[in-house]
Protein backbone atom coordinates (compact mmCIF):
# COMPACT_ATOMS: atom_id res chain seq x y z
CA UNK A 1 0.00 0.00 0.00
CA UNK A 2 0.66 3.74 -0.17
CA UNK A 3 0.84 6.50 1.87
CA UNK A 4 1.05 9.94 -0.03
CA UNK A 5 1.73 12.73 2.65
CA UNK A 6 4.08 15.22 3.31
CA UNK A 7 6.49 15.95 6.44
CA UNK A 8 4.69 18.56 7.97
CA UNK A 9 1.64 17.68 7.98
CA UNK A 10 -0.02 16.54 11.68
CA UNK A 11 -2.74 14.60 10.14
CA UNK A 12 -0.07 12.80 7.40
CA UNK A 13 1.75 12.21 10.65
CA UNK A 14 -0.80 10.49 12.60
CA UNK A 15 -1.58 7.73 9.55
CA UNK A 16 2.81 7.30 9.44
CA UNK A 17 2.45 6.55 13.65
CA UNK A 18 -0.12 4.31 13.11
CA UNK A 19 1.47 2.47 10.09
CA UNK A 20 4.69 2.29 12.28
CA UNK A 21 3.08 0.91 15.46
CA UNK A 22 1.28 -1.67 13.58
CA UNK A 23 4.25 -2.65 11.82
CA UNK A 24 2.92 -2.38 8.19
CA UNK A 25 5.11 -2.33 5.37
CA UNK A 26 4.07 1.27 2.91
CA UNK A 27 5.64 3.29 0.61
CA UNK A 28 5.79 6.84 1.33
CA UNK A 29 5.32 9.01 -1.55
CA UNK A 30 5.81 12.46 -0.56
CA UNK A 31 2.97 15.02 -2.05
CA UNK A 32 2.30 18.43 -1.06
CA UNK A 33 -1.11 19.68 -1.85
CA UNK A 34 -0.06 23.43 -1.63
CA UNK A 35 2.55 22.87 -4.84
CA UNK A 36 1.14 23.62 -8.22
CA UNK A 37 2.50 20.38 -9.46
CA UNK A 38 0.48 18.38 -6.81
CA UNK A 39 -0.64 14.86 -8.05
CA UNK A 40 -3.15 14.53 -5.21
CA UNK A 41 -6.70 15.54 -6.65
CA UNK A 42 -5.76 12.67 -8.78
CA UNK A 43 -6.59 10.40 -5.75
CA UNK A 44 -8.40 12.30 -2.91
CA UNK A 45 -11.45 15.07 -5.14
CA UNK A 46 -11.07 16.85 -1.75
CA UNK A 47 -7.63 17.19 -2.60
CA UNK A 48 -5.88 16.77 0.98
CA UNK A 49 -2.75 14.71 2.24
CA UNK A 50 -3.29 12.13 3.73
CA UNK A 51 -4.58 9.70 1.18
CA UNK A 52 -3.53 6.06 1.37
CA UNK A 53 -3.71 3.66 -1.74
CA UNK A 54 -4.48 -0.14 -0.97
CA UNK A 55 -2.94 -2.77 -3.32
CA UNK A 56 -6.10 -3.24 -4.91
CA UNK A 57 -6.00 0.55 -5.91
CA UNK A 58 -8.44 1.33 -3.70
CA UNK A 59 -8.55 5.05 -2.23
CA UNK A 60 -8.78 5.69 1.67
CA UNK A 61 -9.25 9.60 3.20
CA UNK A 62 -9.35 11.40 5.50
CA UNK A 63 -6.75 10.32 8.27
CA UNK A 64 -9.85 9.14 10.55
CA UNK A 65 -10.69 6.83 7.86
CA UNK A 66 -7.60 5.68 7.00
CA UNK A 67 -6.39 5.20 10.69
CA UNK A 68 -9.50 3.16 11.63
CA UNK A 69 -8.87 0.73 8.61
CA UNK A 70 -5.05 0.07 9.36
CA UNK A 71 -6.33 -0.79 13.16
CA UNK A 72 -8.71 -3.44 12.03
CA UNK A 73 -7.01 -4.69 8.81
CA UNK A 74 -3.70 -5.77 11.48
CA UNK A 75 -4.66 -8.20 14.69
CA UNK A 76 -1.56 -6.64 16.42
CA UNK A 77 -1.11 -3.50 18.50
CA UNK A 78 -4.73 -2.65 18.63
CA UNK A 79 -4.97 0.93 19.12
CA UNK A 80 -8.77 1.55 19.24
CA UNK A 81 -10.51 -0.59 22.09
CA UNK A 82 -14.11 -2.77 20.64
CA UNK A 83 -16.12 -1.64 23.64
CA UNK A 84 -18.37 0.97 22.50
CA UNK A 85 -17.86 4.02 24.81
CA UNK A 86 -13.91 3.64 25.12
CA UNK A 87 -14.24 3.50 21.40
CA UNK A 88 -16.20 6.66 20.96
CA UNK A 89 -14.26 8.05 23.64
CA UNK A 90 -10.94 7.76 21.15
CA UNK A 91 -12.71 9.12 18.46
CA UNK A 92 -13.44 11.83 20.31
CA UNK A 93 -9.93 12.52 21.37
CA UNK A 94 -9.22 12.28 17.97
CA UNK A 95 -11.67 14.80 16.48
CA UNK A 96 -10.29 17.43 19.35
CA UNK A 97 -6.74 16.47 18.24
CA UNK A 98 -7.80 16.96 14.53
CA UNK A 99 -9.77 19.96 15.65
CA UNK A 100 -6.92 21.66 17.14
CA UNK A 101 -4.83 20.99 14.07
CA UNK A 102 -7.79 22.07 11.07
CA UNK A 103 -7.79 25.64 13.80
CA UNK A 104 -3.97 26.16 13.16
CA UNK A 105 -4.02 25.17 9.99
CA UNK A 106 -6.11 27.96 9.31
CA UNK A 107 -4.02 30.71 10.97
CA UNK A 108 -1.23 29.00 9.47
CA UNK A 109 -2.91 29.84 5.91
CA UNK A 110 -4.44 33.23 7.10
CA UNK A 111 -0.98 34.62 7.98
CA UNK A 112 -0.06 33.49 4.29
CA UNK A 113 -2.48 36.12 2.74
CA UNK A 114 -1.43 39.55 1.90
CA UNK A 115 -1.01 41.68 5.26
CA UNK A 116 -4.12 44.06 4.48
CA UNK A 117 -6.04 41.51 3.80
CA UNK A 118 -5.24 38.91 6.79
CA UNK A 119 -8.64 38.55 9.42
CA UNK A 120 -7.47 39.05 12.76
CA UNK A 121 -11.05 38.36 14.13
CA UNK A 122 -10.91 35.10 12.23
CA UNK A 123 -6.67 34.47 13.52
CA UNK A 124 -8.21 35.13 17.26
CA UNK A 125 -11.43 32.79 16.73
CA UNK A 126 -8.86 29.90 16.07
CA UNK A 127 -6.65 30.59 18.55
CA UNK A 128 -9.40 30.82 20.86
CA UNK A 129 -10.57 27.24 20.04
CA UNK A 130 -7.31 25.94 20.22
CA UNK A 131 -6.65 27.29 23.55
CA UNK A 132 -10.18 25.78 25.07
CA UNK A 133 -9.41 22.50 23.34
CA UNK A 134 -5.80 22.74 25.15
CA UNK A 135 -7.81 23.18 28.28
CA UNK A 136 -9.89 20.11 28.09
CA UNK A 137 -7.25 17.67 27.00
CA UNK A 138 -4.99 18.84 30.11
CA UNK A 139 -8.72 18.89 31.89
CA UNK A 140 -9.38 15.00 30.42
CA UNK A 141 -5.61 13.51 30.85
CA UNK A 142 -5.59 14.71 34.38
CA UNK A 143 -2.52 12.76 36.07
CA UNK A 144 -2.95 9.52 33.58
CA UNK A 145 -0.23 7.92 31.78
CA UNK A 146 -2.03 8.00 28.84
CA UNK A 147 -5.30 9.50 27.64
CA UNK A 148 -7.57 6.56 27.85
CA UNK A 149 -6.27 5.77 31.69
CA UNK A 150 -2.77 3.85 31.28
CA UNK A 151 -3.03 1.97 28.06
CA UNK A 152 -1.30 3.54 24.63
CA UNK A 153 -4.31 4.17 21.91
CA UNK A 154 -5.05 6.79 19.13
CA UNK A 155 -6.19 9.17 21.29
CA UNK A 156 -2.48 9.44 22.56
CA UNK A 157 -1.24 9.77 18.70
CA UNK A 158 -3.51 11.98 18.13
CA UNK A 159 -2.85 14.39 21.00
CA UNK A 160 0.85 14.15 19.93
CA UNK A 161 0.50 14.99 16.55
CA UNK A 162 -1.94 18.37 17.81
CA UNK A 163 0.86 19.10 20.44
CA UNK A 164 3.76 18.77 18.00
CA UNK A 165 1.92 20.34 14.89
CA UNK A 166 1.77 23.50 17.15
CA UNK A 167 5.13 22.97 18.37
CA UNK A 168 6.39 23.28 15.16
CA UNK A 169 4.21 26.06 13.63
CA UNK A 170 3.44 28.08 16.69
CA UNK A 171 6.37 28.06 19.18
CA UNK A 172 4.92 31.04 20.66
CA UNK A 173 1.58 28.84 22.11
CA UNK A 174 3.11 27.96 25.40
CA UNK A 175 1.54 24.96 25.68
CA UNK A 176 4.46 23.20 27.62
CA UNK A 177 4.02 26.09 30.58
CA UNK A 178 0.58 26.54 30.68
CA UNK A 179 -0.60 22.32 30.90
CA UNK A 180 3.02 20.68 32.30
CA UNK A 181 0.81 17.15 31.90
CA UNK A 182 0.15 17.57 28.06
CA UNK A 183 4.42 18.39 28.26
CA UNK A 184 4.27 15.36 29.74
CA UNK A 185 2.17 13.38 28.19
CA UNK A 186 4.63 14.61 24.64
CA UNK A 187 7.80 13.65 26.23
CA UNK A 188 6.40 10.07 27.38
CA UNK A 189 5.58 10.18 23.76
CA UNK A 190 8.90 11.14 21.76
CA UNK A 191 10.59 8.25 23.91
CA UNK A 192 9.19 6.00 20.86
CA UNK A 193 10.82 5.77 17.66
CA UNK A 194 7.44 6.09 16.25
CA UNK A 195 6.86 9.75 17.33
CA UNK A 196 10.68 10.42 17.14
CA UNK A 197 10.86 9.66 13.79
CA UNK A 198 8.20 11.70 12.00
CA UNK A 199 8.39 15.12 13.91
CA UNK A 200 7.18 17.80 11.67
CA UNK A 201 10.34 18.95 9.39
CA UNK A 202 10.44 21.90 6.54
C1 LIG B 1 -7.60 16.99 7.04
C2 LIG B 1 -6.39 16.89 6.18
C3 LIG B 1 -5.81 18.22 5.78
O1 LIG B 1 -6.38 19.29 6.03
C4 LIG B 1 -7.65 14.54 7.58
O2 LIG B 1 -6.90 13.88 6.84
O3 LIG B 1 -7.84 14.25 8.76
N1 LIG B 1 -9.64 15.90 7.79
C5 LIG B 1 -8.43 15.72 7.02
N2 LIG B 1 -4.62 18.19 5.16
C6 LIG B 1 -4.00 19.40 4.65
C7 LIG B 1 -2.49 19.35 4.72
S1 LIG B 1 -1.94 19.67 6.23
O4 LIG B 1 -2.20 20.90 6.63
O5 LIG B 1 -1.85 18.63 6.99
C8 LIG B 1 -4.32 19.52 3.18
O6 LIG B 1 -4.10 18.56 2.46
N3 LIG B 1 -4.76 20.70 2.76
C9 LIG B 1 -4.97 20.93 1.35
C10 LIG B 1 -6.28 21.61 1.13
O7 LIG B 1 -6.62 21.84 -0.05
O8 LIG B 1 -6.96 21.90 2.13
Amino acid sequence: MKLIGSLTSPYARKARIVLAEKKIEYDFELDSPWTPDSKVANTNPLGKIPVLVLDDDTVLFDSRVIVEYLDNVAPNNKLMPAPNRERTEVKRWEALSDGVCDAAVQIFLERKRPAGQQSAEWIARQEDKIARSLEFMSAQLGDNASCMGTHFSLADITVGCALGYLAFRFPDIAWRESHPNLERLYEKLMLRPTFAETVPQD
